[in-house]
């Protein structure tokens, strides 16, 4: 399993790569690599600190920060600015949900290339129509026709800087409950069109339906999932099935959400004395945000100053 990133990195952290090299090798290490959902920057710095690889910019967990709903309540400029925290907060590649691309084709560019702009690695885009839902709420999921779909993958491909940077075709076939063969089709179809991998999602409570692609697929590009609802599922059956991506979602939200309600039930309903044990110090979210950092770069320029002065 994937869990550092062996590439030269400087004092920083930051590597000579583009994030998009950095996650299309990670992809391409034997193994599933592990991605962990991140939402803003501290979601990011705590995933990286943990030792993830790479992160996933989550539309429903940077819709339910924002306090809005993951249906496009959320604008795509929006979106982009909590993005652009996560991508800041670490030296990770992150692998951003474009959700469907807000519309076409040309709007789907337009995010793609601002996307790229602001230091992601990728896009994912999914094969719904807008405004779409959380794939984990309700039936009435519609798929988008497949060649417009694939047309805008091309039109995303054609717009970017980097040929590294990363086109993730997800297809909602199987949310959508219209079978694997149809999952298949659609992968392949967005695969010559220009897409870099593919994200096989699954709401299903066992792997079964997500191995039965993998089997299938045969390893024709990159094949990512993320597995909310068959979470109990070993690493290991992920690695036999050959998937290059394991994508923890929302896992970090839905722990934020837990922890929130309870320290404000906690000090709504008994005061201080009984939360205080049990959140994080200060010291700890000075040290997470590196003060210290600060406080030697302080010294250092105070010191360079009077060398040139
Ligand atoms: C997201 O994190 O927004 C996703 C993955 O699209 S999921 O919510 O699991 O569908
Ligand atoms: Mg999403």
């Amino acid at each position: 399993m994937t869990i550092t990133n062996s590439q030269s990195r400087d004092r920083l952290g930051r590597s000579p790569r583009s994030p998009g090299a950095l996650l299309r090798a990670l992809l391409a290490e034997p193994g599933p690599t592990l991605v962990m959902g991140a939402h803003d920057g501290l979601s990011a710095r705590i995933a990286a600190e943990a030792g993830f690889p790479a992160l996933w910019a989550s539309g429903l967990c940077m819709s339910t920060a924002l306090g809005v709903r993951d249906s496009d309540e959320a604008s795509w400029t929006e979106l982009l600015g909590m993005v652009a925290r996560v991508v800041e907060a670490s030296a990770l590649p992150v692998l951003v949900d474009g959700d469907t691309g807000y519309g076409n084709f040309n709007t789907a560019r337009r995010f793609v290339t601002r996307a790229e702009r602001i230091g992601a690695a990728g896009v994912c885009l999914e094969d719904k129509v807008f405004p779409k839902m959380n794939s984990f709420v309700g039936d009435g999921h519609v798929l988008a026709p497949v060649a417009e779909f694939g047309g805008k993958l091309a039109a995303c491909r054609d717009a970017l800087r980097d040929p590294d940077f990363m086109i993730v075709a997800r297809t909602e076939a199987l949310i959508a409950g219209a079978g694997l063969a149809e999952a298949l089709d659609r992968a392949e179809a967005y695969r010559l069109a220009g897409a870099d991998a593919v994200f096989i999602h699954s709401r299903k409570p066992t792997v079964t339906e997500i191995a039965e692609f993998a089997r299938a697929w045969e390893g024709r590009l990159p094949l990512l999932i993320a597995p909310t609802t068959y979470h109990a599922t070993p690493l290991e059956e992920f690695a036999r099935l050959g998937l290059s991506g394991v994508i923890w979602a929302n896992q970090s939200m839905r722990a934020a959400v837990t922890a929130m309600k309870r320290a404000c039930h906690s000090l709504w309903a008994e005061g201080p004395v009984s939360l205080e044990p049990t959140i994080a110090s200060l010291d700890e979210v000075f040290d997470l945000m590196r003060y210290q950092d600060l406080a030697d770069d302080e010294k250092r320029y105070e010191a360079r100053g009077q060398d040139g002065a």
